[in-house]
């Protein structure tokens, strides 16, 4: 295979052809099969798990662009290899700082990320970006769909950018971003950033994933203020006023200010952390630097004080009781019992002939009943 060959072959479809893009990074490649599979269709059947691990930890990013597919599909001799993979590398996690980065849309994420990791990647760190977009399957991919923006970061051989899985329920593409993080991790990556808009439920799945949330909002006066949901402010580490330059630096100093007195009267989304506000520009580069010192502050205070690790193990227990719950919930509806016995309660529901709570006995004793 040509080298010309690999850089096409794990490229993004939203990469534009610009030269030096990091994908091409492939030193440490020797097992041949891969070599001779990359252009077939099935590859990632053919890959061994042996193949995926190695490839991962040695961070060939080919490789791991292709473990990345693997977890994210849904067929189950997928999954099974997926987990295999995942087994054998799951020593290998955990030993990252995990951002999780929120904003409207337009707010200035992709930009902003660009510069933060940029200059992350200056300092000696290797990125990764992952994002969750709940509007995927439906406007396909337009949180990292934008060619333009993350440029010289998806060129930096330090950095590796995955948009989010397409398609499936927001619990599917937990599992998936969760999964993508240990692989990330397992190749070394010692920052991860998570990217999503800030919808509905997809804040609080970023949350449950990260060490250190920030939200990015915009210059503006008091409505503003009581536009953005109470919410997504008390899960935020950090509220950031992007776009804090030109015209924009006096609204965004206001709009500061009144964000530093809100917080007061919030919980700390971290025990023993006071959120901080700050003003910030992705475009000029104003707050990167202060950003991340106050993540150090933040790791070195919250990791001393057994927060830190508090919080990572009861994401990991939360992540497998919500995968039990969506578990038994599909075994529930799709049982064909279960699925007959519906139609009958339904009705006797609707005409009144049976309260609710003998409704859910009904259906429950349908289900165990052919257990
Ligand atoms: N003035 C200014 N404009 C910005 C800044 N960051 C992003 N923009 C502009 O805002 C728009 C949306 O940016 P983008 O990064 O795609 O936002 P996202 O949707 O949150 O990812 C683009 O037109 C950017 O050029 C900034 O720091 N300052
Ligand atoms: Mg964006």
């Amino acid at each position: 295979m040509t080298k010309k060959q690999k850089i096409k072959s794990s490229k993004p479809e939203w990469a534009s052809s610009g030269k030096g893009f990091a994908t091409q990074v492939l030193d440490g490649v020797s097992d041949s099969t891969l070599k001779k599979k990359t252009k077939d269709t099935n590859k990632t059947k053919k890959i061994t798990t042996d193949d995926f691990v190695n490839g991962v930890i040695v961070d060939n990013r080919t490789v791991l662009a292709q473990a990345i597919t693997l977890i994210e599909s849904n067929s189950p001799k997928h999954i099974e290899k997926a987990q295999e993979v995942l087994g054998k590398i799951l020593h290998n996690t955990g030993k990252s700082i995990r951002i999780g980065i929120t904003g409207a849309p337009g707010v200035g994420k992709s930009t902003f990320i660009e510069s933060f990791g940029t200059y992350l990647c200056s300092q000696g760190h290797k990125v990764a970006v992952l994002a969750i977009d709940p509007s995927s399957s439906r406007s396909r991919g337009s949180i990292l769909g934008d060619k333009t923006r993350m440029e010289n970061l998806s060129r930096n051989p330090n950095a590796f950018i995955r948009p989010s899985p397409s398609g499936g329920t927001l619990g599917g593409v937990t599992r998936k971003t969760r999964e993508s993080i240990m692989l990330c991790e397992a190749a070394g990556f010692d920052i991860i950033i998570v990217e999503t808009i800030g919808v509905g439920q997809s804040e609080i799945t970023v949350r449950s994933m990260v060490d250190f949330y920030l939200l990015l909002i915009l210059p503006g006066g008091g409505d503003e203020l009581q536009g953005i949901k109470k919410g997504a402010v008390e899960l935020a580490d950090a509220i950031a006023i992007n776009k804090a330059d030109g015209d924009n630096i006096k609204s965004a100093n206001l709009t500061k200010e009144q964000y530093k007195q809100a917080v007061h009267y919030l919980l700390p989304a971290t025990e023993g952390w006071e959120s901080q506000v700050f003003t910030c520009s992705g475009l000029t580069g104003l707050g990167i630097e202060q950003l991340w010192n106050m993540i150090n502050d933040f790791e070195k205070k919250i990791k001393k004080s057994g927060v830190f690790d508090l919080r990572r193990r009861e994401q990991t227990l939360d992540w497998v009781y919500a995968m039990v719950e969506e578990s038994l919930k599909n075994r529930f509806y799709n049982n064909s019992k279960v699925e007959k016995k519906r139609i009958e309660i339904d009705k006797k529901l609707l005409e009144g002939k049976i309260t609710p709570t003998n409704a859910v006995n009904e259906l429950m004793k349908g289900y165990f009943r052919n257990k």
